[in-house]
């Protein structure tokens, strides 16, 4: 397999000014007619014209014309993705004809049927599986298509743009045309036929033009499309005002599919996304599913500029459009909701996955410099450190500085396909400032450390903070320069206000929250007139993807989760607090001692508990304490038992100290929920978040009372947020029959949801009690579930792999095989599941040696299991380097 370089980009030899496609579409093959107007890319070196290369993958080539002249044997030649011919003239026309099936296309990129509809998605390099074509995102191109289908099977007819015409033939089938406008690269192509139905709705944008939206899904879905529908609208006016951004065509469409790999995409003016991600009503989704439905509708939307409008030059550019649009979509639901609570669940995120993609074998830059295949890319480096980045950025720079800087990116660059140096360089011109030293942060792989220490003068009134950076090594870095990393600091008096900032050489004060901007290796600031002894608030907000580390001790956790002005600090210590008590649990379970637990996270839940004037959301966060996956992140070596012994341990010992308050804080909003209909709002996301954690520790008692309470949650509840919560309690209890009960009255009720059999699958998927492979193997063999749908390989085997740590690592090794053999079945039917579905195997160096040999032993099996795709091999191959 070839690796593909950074630093090899050269700009494209020829340019397509037009693409004409027309596509007719049968139950047995496809033949897709391409016409490419092309010329030769002014910007490349003059003289002899070179060869032309154009992509294709899988395609059956029936016809090939070089300006009408068409084609023989001799005039090009074809290897396994590449169609090469000499061009006689500057300016030229292109016909070829394809034969493609999407009928068998199993690996869902390119063109291929789900269900009975026909979709497409070409992001990264799935056009080339459609026609031959220079798929690349700096190929700029504007796009007419022709589908043609039965009408019967396929009434709609869609791709991207506008549609100019349609018509019906007398075989008993039509066809449609659309023109998109825009010029755009090949990866935003689209094209859906299908027995579909919409939803229709409109908007008017802020220079008063009307767009027609429309949400097409199989006719039994119409009823669960209003959220996204919202959602939607929401985007479109918050984009107007955050960022000056207006909507461009004259129709937005989403259509919702069943099998596909990814969240969604952005194709221009005709979104397609997994129904996961739009389909949400109360009956069916929970709270967390309808945040989710509408923050992947708000990033493809924001995609429209942030991607599409301007791409990206090359794929080593990703980020570019995914880091930015993660942090906009970020900031959207930041604003729509609880924007604590979504800084607390990104950070908690990127922290436990993120953090561990760093410290893995995959190990790359937010900007990677190399890769064999560019689907094993879109990662959470790329994705949520992209985010982080650019965050920092607007941290920096201030909202304004930033919102500046934006506008200077999207007026530069319309129409453009460009690099992180160019978003970097119009955040610099807009506001006169120098990031050059901050680029590191997309050049550079791994977590930095962050070390603090301080002093406080007494009799000077001084305090003086050293911070120390490092960076471990990473694969291809061993080692780094400093970061420039942004602290947002505040100083707590004894009484739990912040203390005014003045820094020694300033002036005056900076107000009680500020932004040092840490850059050497090792670096002291320091503040004067400070009054007494302060407790710093270090990293507020998390301002940066840091690992902290400062010898906080639990009497200082405990005055900052109570005083700290910063709400996400405030969560952070209650976490330290947390991390604390169970890492010395896990060394007590680990030395073979009888468990014994820090009473003072009682003591400070008890007081969260008890003070009803606190946002029920973040006492929820603040009730959970940090995952297992999170805690084997953070751990030198993972001792997955210990972890599950410990933090088992601790939930059990906060629910026998604190079932009073729990009890009335569960019956006081159960009361609530069964007087009020379900609404998908922040504060009824937050109620419910509170009654539901509440639960899962009160059964932890196994009082007959709260069995009954559950019972009752289970079947009269009106909304899936509080069912499924109650079912998973249910799985997890040691009430066999009154699980088996109602895992059966569930299933029943909802055969003919496939998206909430995904979540009956992953709450059994997820049980850690003894047993968990056996209970996935079986799982496997019913009927709602398939190896063909990525949806049910991820709520079945991801969910395993990834959440049941204890059962997936047990010690012989068995969780490992079943994974490795799923993976080996998957890389033929679709490699990018395949691929992202070993992530767990890739983190072997994290466990003991005898776990270690057991995992690298299934990742050389699948190594040697036969012809590998270039997404699977690129990710074993690496992880056994
Ligand atoms: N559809 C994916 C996303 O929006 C890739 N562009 O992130
Ligand atoms: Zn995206």
């Amino acid at each position: 397999p070839k690796v593909i370089h950074l630093k090899d980009y050269q700009a494209p030899e020829y340019l397509i000014d037009e693409t004409h496609l027309t596509f007719e579409l049968y139950e047995d093959r496809t033949l897709v007619h391409a016409q490419l107007v092309m010329r030769r890319n002014p910007e490349r070196p003059a003289g002899k014209l070179p060869p032309l290369e154009l992509h294709g993958q899988e395609l059956e080539l029936q016809a090939i014309a070089l300006n009408d002249r068409e084609l023989g044997l001799g005039d090009y030649q074809i290897s396994e993705d590449c169609l090469t011919l000499q061009p006689d003239s500057e300016s030229f026309v292109i016909d070829t004809s394809v034969v493609i099936h999407p009928e068998t296309n199993t690996a869902l990129e390119g063109l291929y049927k789900s269900g009975s509809m026909f979709c497409t998605q070409c992001e990264a390099e799935g056009f080339r599986k459609i026609t031959y074509y220079l798929d690349r995102p700096d190929v700029m191109s504007k796009f007419t298509t022709t589908v043609s289908a039965e009408q019967k099977a396929y009434p709609v007819l869609l791709s991207n743009g506008n549609p100019i015409a349609s018509g019906s033939e007398d075989d008993g089938r039509h066809w449609a045309t659309w023109e998109d406008p825009f010029k755009k690269p090949a990866y935003l192509f689209a094209l859906v036929a299908g027995d579909l139905w919409a939803i229709e709705d409109s908007f008017t944008t802020m220079s008063g033009r009307n767009v027609a939206l429309r949400i097409y899904v199989e006719p039994e879905n119409v009823d669960k499309c209003q959220h996204a529908m919202d959602s939607l609208k929401k985007s479109m006016k918050w984009d107007e005002e955050a960022y000056g951004r207006e909507y461009d065509l004259d129709i937005f469409m989403i259509v919702a599919v069943n099998d596909f790999n990814m969240g969604a995409m952005e194709n221009k003016g005709l979104n397609i996304f997994n129904s996961s991600a739009v389909l949400a009503r109360a009956e069916t989704a929970t709270d967390a599913a309808h945040q989710r439905v509408e923050a992947i509708v708000a990033h493809e939307y924001f995609h429209n500029w942030s991607g599409n409008r301007v791409t990206c030059r090359d794929w080593f550019q990703l980020s570019l459009k995914e880091g930015f649009t993660v942090f906009r979509d970020s900031q959207f639901s930041a604003d729509m909701n609880s924007a604590t609570v979504k800084r607390i669940e990104d950070v908690a995120y990127l922290r436990t996955h993120q953090f561990a993609e760093d410290a893995g074998p995959m190990a790359h830059s937010v900007r990677p410099e190399s890769f064999i295949e560019i689907s094993n890319f879109y990662t959470l480096t790329v994705y949520e450190k992209g985010a982080e980045v650019v965050r920092m950025i607007q941290t920096l720079l201030g909202d304004e500085g930033f919102r500046k800087g934006s506008d200077l990116y999207f007026e530069r660059h319309d129409g453009q396909a460009v690099t992180v140096d160019d978003f970097v360089k119009a955040m610099e011109d807009a506001n006169g400032a120098d990031l050059t030293q901050f680029k590191r942060w997309y050049s550079q792989s791994g977590t930095p450390r962050l070390a603090v220490s301080e002093q406080y003068d007494e009799v000077a009134k001084t305090y003086r903070l050293t911070f120390r950076q490092s960076c471990p090594p990473t694969p291809g870095q061993p080692t780094k320069e400093p970061f420039v990393i942004p602290v947002a600091l505040g100083l707590l008096a004894a009484d739990g206000s912040d203390m005014p900032l003045r820094l020694d050489g300033e002036a005056s004060a900076v107000g009680t929250s500020h932004v040092l901007a840490v850059t050497e290796a090792e670096q002291t600031f320091t503040f004067v007139d400070v009054a007494e002894r302060p407790q710093p608030s270090l990293l507020r907000g998390f301002s940066a993807p840091v690992k902290l580390d400062y010898p906080y001790d639990r009497d200082q956790l405990m005055f900052l989760m109570q005083h700290d002005s910063d709400g996400f600090n405030r969560w952070e210590a209650g976490q330290q607090l947390s991390v604390q008590v169970l890492q010395e649990l896990i060394g007590q379970h680990q030395r073979g001692e009888a468990l014994a637990m820090d009473e003072r996270l009682i003591t400070a839940l008890r007081t969260l508990l008890q003070n009803d004037k606190l946002d029920a959301a973040m006492v929820a966060e603040m009730l959970s304490l940090p995952g297992e996956a999170y805690l084997a992140e953070i751990s030198e070596v993972a001792d997955v038992d210990a972890i599950h012994a410990a933090r088992e341990f601790a939930r059990k010992r906060i629910a026998d100290a604190l079932f009073e308050p729990l009890w009335q804080r569960y019956q006081g909003n159960r009361e609530t929920s069964r007087s009020t209909p379900y609404v998908a709002s922040a504060e009824h996301f937050a109620r419910r978040a509170l009654q539901n954690i509440a639960l899962s520790y009160l059964m932890l008692s196994e009082k007959a009372e709260v069995v009954e309470a559950c019972l009752e949650q289970f079947e009269q509840a009106d909304n899936m947020t509080e069912r499924l919560t109650a079912l998973a309690v249910l799985v997890n209890s040691p009430f066999e029959a009154e699980r088996d009960k109602a895992l059966q009255a569930f299933a029943e009720h909802f055969k003919d949801n496939p998206l909430v059999m995904d979540q009956w699958f992953s709450v059994q998927a997820g049980n850690p009690l003894p047993g968990g492979l056996e209970r996935v193997q079986t799982l496997m063999q019913h009927p709602a579930f398939t190896l063909k749908n990525p949806n049910k390989v991820r709520a079945l085997i991801g969910a395993f792999a990834n959440q049941n740590l204890i059962n997936f690592h047990r010690a012989d090794g068995a969780g490992y095989r079943f994974l490795a053999d799923q993976v080996i079945t998957l890389n033929s039917l679709n490699p990018q599941i395949a691929s992202r579905l070993l992530a767990p195997l890739t983190r072997w160096r994290k466990y003991d040696s005898a776990r270690q040999a057991l995992m690298r032993a299934e990742l050389e099996r699948i190594l040697a299991s036969g012809e590998l795709s270039s997404d699977v091999y690129e990710v074993v191959s690496k992880s056994l380097a």
